[in-house]
């Protein structure tokens, strides 16, 4: 329920005027396959189980993925790696996520992603990412079983890093911290009890040259499954 209304909340939002303007851009061109479709075209909310031990949080919707589907991590190349592998793992009903009616559920695992409006280039600004952040917040804490964050890239694991930071200090906390630094595989506990891992981002890049196979992103769900199991 609460996340719901949150997300109803996302999809309403226009704090990023240059993203918003964007979207408006993408629907000039629209690749031949999808010229007939209509877009999604708003932010892209999360998805998922409310009561998962997994977060999973992603850089920002794909121009013709989640921008077109409304969906996270859905009818894009990186979401079909990254949906093969929560299959395969126990965590999807489906190895396909295709569209927001589907019938697809996700178990014991939310997804998200740092900003929720595709962004040019897939580059969000660092004011972006700040914009985003309170959505971000919302869903760390209605969200109450969680016990892994998985990251998908640099930007989301700093990002990751800096709001619970920034939550922390809400709270009166203060907590001096060497920041680590994202190299793929990393775990790190965060000072909640959460474990924190790093992965590099399924994107098309990085899974076309081989600098995250297969086999690297299973181990890294290796490691997760055995962490929830403890
Ligand atoms: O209507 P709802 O049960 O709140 O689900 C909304 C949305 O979330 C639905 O498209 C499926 C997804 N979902 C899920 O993937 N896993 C769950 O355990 C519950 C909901
Ligand atoms: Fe709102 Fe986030 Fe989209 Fe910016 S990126 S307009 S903060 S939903």
């Amino acid at each position: 329920k609460k996340l719901s209304i949150l997300n109803e909340k996302v999809i309403s939002c226009r704090l990023c005027p240059r993203l918003v303007a964007w979207r408006e851009e993408i629907l000039k061109n629209k690749p031949k396959r999808f010229s007939t479709e209509s877009y999604w075209s708003k932010p892209v909310p999360g998805f998922g189980d409310p009561l998962a031990e997994l977060l999973i949080v992603g850089l920002a919707p794909a121009a013709h993925g989640g921008n077109r589907t409304g969906r996270i991590f859905t009818g894009d190349r990186s979401g079909d790696f990254l949906f093969d592998a929560l299959y395969r793992f126990g965590y999807s009903s489906s190895p396909k996520s295709v569209s927001r009616d589907d019938r697809l559920q996700l178990k014991n695992v939310y997804i998200t992603a740092s900003v929720r409006c595709v962004p040019p280039k897939n580059k969000p600004t660092p004011e972006e990412i700040v914009n985003c952040r309170q959505y971000l917040i919302e869903e760390l804490s209605i969200l109450k079983n969680l016990k892994v964050i998985l990251t998908l890239g640099r930007i989301a694991f700093d990002n990751v890093l800096t709001t619970v930071k920034k939550v922390a200090e809400t709270e009166g906390k203060h907590f001096a911290w060497e920041k680590p630094s994202f190299i793929h595989g990393i775990e790190h506990s965060l000072p909640d009890g959460k474990i924190l891992i790093g992965s590099f981002h399924p994107s098309q890049q990085n899974t076309f040259t081989g600098k995250l196979t297969k086999s690297m992103f299973d181990s890294v769900f290796s490691r997760i499954s055995s962490l929830l199991k403890s």
